[in-house]
């Protein structure tokens, strides 16, 4: 047996959003996913949408305490815009919003649990994409900034750790290119502007929040997925040095440096489909980097030469016009979600940030394993028993301890997600809590892994038993 001891003041935490648990009550306006599920339910699994999600609306206060019982010492969740504010060209805020986010933000730090925020997760106000074209825009990138602010200015006395995007990529590859998230467009122009416009806005977060200067730290959450070639050939080397550039360095690079890659600018100055970029916001976004980063990971990204050449005359743009997935023959995968297993690249991704990106602060902000239909698992006394998951999570936390061994500079480990949430189209397909949600009874029950988490989140001890796939 062997035993990995953490920090003793490591993050150990669950990561959901106010669109995915809160549900749609008071809420004044919609934001792009209610609008979507209004439009069209059949879109969402077993037509779940997001009204009531698991009602941390109306049961924060013993949601909270559940996460308390699992150990959690932070976690993240979202203020919506699209409740906090009643009028988004005045940018003034609703009261009732305020006083609910207010009393959360109390509830965590009575439990002794830390409040880290993101300001947009999927979420953004319907209004803004019918009046404004959303993301496609830099008058909507303003207005973020500015709901950035009132948020900073209501909470800053109390949240001390800020997030401007949750995964800004799949704002990018769902809402322009891949149609799995609203407005569901293809438009490769549409997203290289997208993707320039989300970076813009984070970074005018940022300088807002330098403004006030208040004593916390502001990142952001990337999903960052290694992109692994299928073999050493030139060519596929070559494909994952670009869906690398894509995937992971745009958003890395432009946050942490304050410089999109120049390799990805030329491909897309070539491609003619590079961003519309002012001069003044090119110097905001090189003086606004992050403080902390949040990475999400769930799978690695394998990928070979693409089908076809780059050079074919094609009418749109695609970035992944330059490599093709791979699917690994023998990969280990979770089968119901299929998603590949393949805990080792957090330690790349920590190497990674190690020795490209400075070695800055950063943290695990969501990892996890989604199962469906977790009834299959419950045992007499009515707990889910997950060990699937505690396994998950124990290789994972394994491969960031190595990095961390040798030198990395993670604070934290934060599992998607505390309870049972509700996930945009998937709604509740893939359950992938430490504490389980009937969503007929709205009943909260803590899973096998909610207990064990606590174990190793009160001692900082990971004990293994020779359990680890290298
Ligand atoms: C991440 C998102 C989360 C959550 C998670 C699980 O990409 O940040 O918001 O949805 O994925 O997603 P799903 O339930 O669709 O598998």
């Amino acid at each position: 047996m062997e035993t990995l001891q953490f920090p003793e003041n490591f993050w150990w935490g669950a990561a959901t959003s106010g669109p995915q648990s809160e549900g749609n009550f008071k809420k004044q306006h919609q934001n792009v996913m209610d609008y979507w599920y209004a439009q069209a339910p059949e879109d969402f699994y077993n037509q779940v949408g997001p009204d009531t999600a698991s009602d941390f609306y109306h049961d924060f206060q013993t949601d909270i305490q559940l996460m308390k019982v699992c150990g959690l010492n932070t976690v993240r969740t979202s203020i919506q815009w699209s409740r906090l504010i009643d009028d988004f060209e005045k940018n003034t805020v609703n009261t009732e919003a305020a006083a609910f986010y207010s009393a959360v933000i109390d509830a965590f730090l009575a439990n002794g649990i830390e409040p880290f925020i993101t300001l947009h997760h999927f979420d953004l106000p319907a209004e803004l994409l019918h009046k404004y074209g959303g993301w496609e825009s830099k008058h909507v990138v303003d207005l973020f900034a500015g709901f950035a602010e009132r948020c900073f200015a209501l909470f800053g006395d109390r949240v001390k750790y800020w997030f401007t995007h949750n995964e800004p990529l799949v704002v990018v590859e769902g809402g322009y290119l891949d149609q799995f998230h609203y407005p569901k467009k293809v438009n490769g122009r549409a997203a290289v502007q997208v993707a320039y416009n989300l970076q813009l806005a984070s970074s005018k977060a940022i300088a807002k929040y330098r403004q006030l200067k208040q004593d916390g730290q502001i990142g952001i959450i990337l999903n960052l997925t290694p992109a692994y070639p299928a073999s050493q050939a030139k060519a596929d080397i070559e494909a994952s040095e670009k869906a690398d550039l894509w995937y992971n360095r745009l958003f890395m690079d432009a946050s942490s440096k304050g410089e999109f890659p120049p390799a990805l600018v030329e491909l897309l100055e070539q491609e003619g489909v590079l961003w519309q970029a002012a001069k003044d916001e090119l110097t905001l976004i090189r003086e606004n980097t992050i403080d902390l980063l949040g990475v999400n990971f769930y799978h690695p990204n394998r990928v070979q030469r693409p089908k076809f050449s780059p050079k074919s005359l094609v009418v749109d743009f695609r970035p992944d016009k330059y490599w093709q997935a791979y699917d690994m023959p023998m990969a280990r995968m979770n089968v119901d979600k299929g998603w590949e297993i393949y805990p080792r690249a957090v330690y790349d991704i920590a190497k990674d940030i190690q020795e490209n990106y400075g070695n800055l602060l950063w943290y695990i902000s969501e990892n996890g394993m989604g199962v469906s239909q977790e009834e299959r698992y419950l045992n007499a006394d009515g707990v889910i028993e997950d060990d699937y998951r505690i396994q998950f999570i124990k290789e994972h936390l394994y491969w960031l301890h190595k990095g961390m061994r040798e030198g990395s500079n993670c604070l934290g480990y934060h599992l998607w997600t505390p309870i049972d949430c509700w996930s945009w189209s998937n709604a509740y397909r893939n359950r992938y809590g430490l504490i389980a949600n009937n969503i007929h009874t709205q009943t909260k029950t803590v899973k096998k892994s909610g207990r064990w988490f606590k174990k190793v989140a009160a001692s900082g001890r990971l004990e293994l038993e020779n359990d680890i796939i290298e």
